[in-house]
């Protein structure tokens, strides 16, 4: 039986366009708990983080936005994230912008070093993720996570991060706009991007598979980062952040029936969801389905034949 904890973090510091502090509720309405519930899967709703009291903090790129806010809601969502992962728990993170992964991915690097396991990373975006708070032009740490799991400089005002997740441990899926500062650290180093190139060279399953391998075959944690604008905004408009061109309904669900399969998940953020920005629901429902997916529901269970 899977202990699933959920965990909102209703972070809206990342980025200016006011919506996901939202998110967390939306997930509730759309029914994320009951989604998950089964003989399989046990599930908590641990509520809503708050901010923590703030520390000044600096930085020398004055575009920078809400750099203490960010770094206070990392360090809580650290915590939380390395507490539920102690618990024996599956943490569902409910953001929130992406800035999260901040926090999320800290807390997981923290936990999977206590353990001595390998930490992975696989992060489903249209963007990369890769500034630094030095290289960003917006001044949005939502478009950050990335380079500080990675370990890059820059992030002087943040805790360190524990254990930085080298290189071939990271898997980018989806990706379809990355920022010249961005592609240029990317080139330095050995990342498995697939763009939106690859999957519709070589489809979602090959490459996926080929990152799940080297995981298991190393006993990895694997956090997965799942960022609405993965998915095409025709299917999911509730993001401040669309490019069109990202993945269809069906590739989204494969991808998570075949991390089902894998076994391989032990945490897992749900990001960028605007439920201002929303059609009646209807991106909130489908992240909630395609966790679904993830947690093992199937849409027709094929019956097992005898040989
Ligand atoms: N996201 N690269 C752009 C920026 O502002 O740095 C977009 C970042 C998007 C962030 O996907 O979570
Ligand atoms: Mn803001
Ligand atoms: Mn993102
Ligand atoms: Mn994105």
């Amino acid at each position: 039986m899977t202990r699933t904890i959920l965990i909102g973090a209703p972070i809206d510091s990342g980025q200016k366009r006011p919506g996901c502090l939202m998110g967390p509720a939306a997930y509730r309405v759309a029914g994320i708990a009951k989604e998950i519930a089964s003989e399989l899967h046990s599930v908590e709703d641990w509520g809503d983080l708050a901010l923590p009291a703030l520390r000044p903090a600096v930085c020398d790129n004055p575009v920078v936005h809400q750099l203490a806010e960010t770094i206070g809601w990392s360090e809580v969502l650290s915590a939380r994230v390395d507490e539920a992962l102690t618990a024996g728990g599956f943490p569902i993170i409910m953001g929130g912008d992406h800035s999260l992964a901040l926090g999320s991915a800290a807390g997981a690097a923290r936990y999977a070093q206590k353990q001595n396991r390998p930490l992975y990373l696989l992060w489903l975006d249209a963007h990369s993720d890769f500034h630094t708070p030095l290289t960003t032009t917006s001044g949005n740490l939502h478009g950050t996570p990335l380079a500080y799991i990675n370990g890059r400089d820059g992030f002087d005002a943040f805790p360190p991060f524990p254990a930085p997740v080298p290189a071939q441990r990271i898997c980018m899926f989806g990706i379809r706009s990355v920022d010249p500062a961005e592609q240029a650290a990317m080139q330095e180093r050995d990342i498995f991007i697939n763009d939106m190139r690859v999957i519709d060279e070589r489809g979602i399953v090959a490459p996926l598979r080929e990152f799940l391998t080297r995981c298991r075959d190393e006993d990895g944690m694997l956090h997965v980062s799942l960022d609405v604008d993965f998915l095409d905004p025709s299917i999911a408009p509730a993001v401040g952040t669309t490019v069109p061109g990202g993945t269809t309904f069906r590739e989204a669900h494969l991808v998570m029936e075949l991390l089902h399969e894998s076994g391989l998940v032990t945490s897992l953020d749900l990001v960028e969801l605007n439920p201002f920005l929303d059609d009646r629901g209807m991106t909130a429902r489908l992240m909630v389905d395609l966790v679904g997916s993830l947690m093992g529901k199937k849409v027709f269970d094929r019956p097992t034949r005898s040989k």
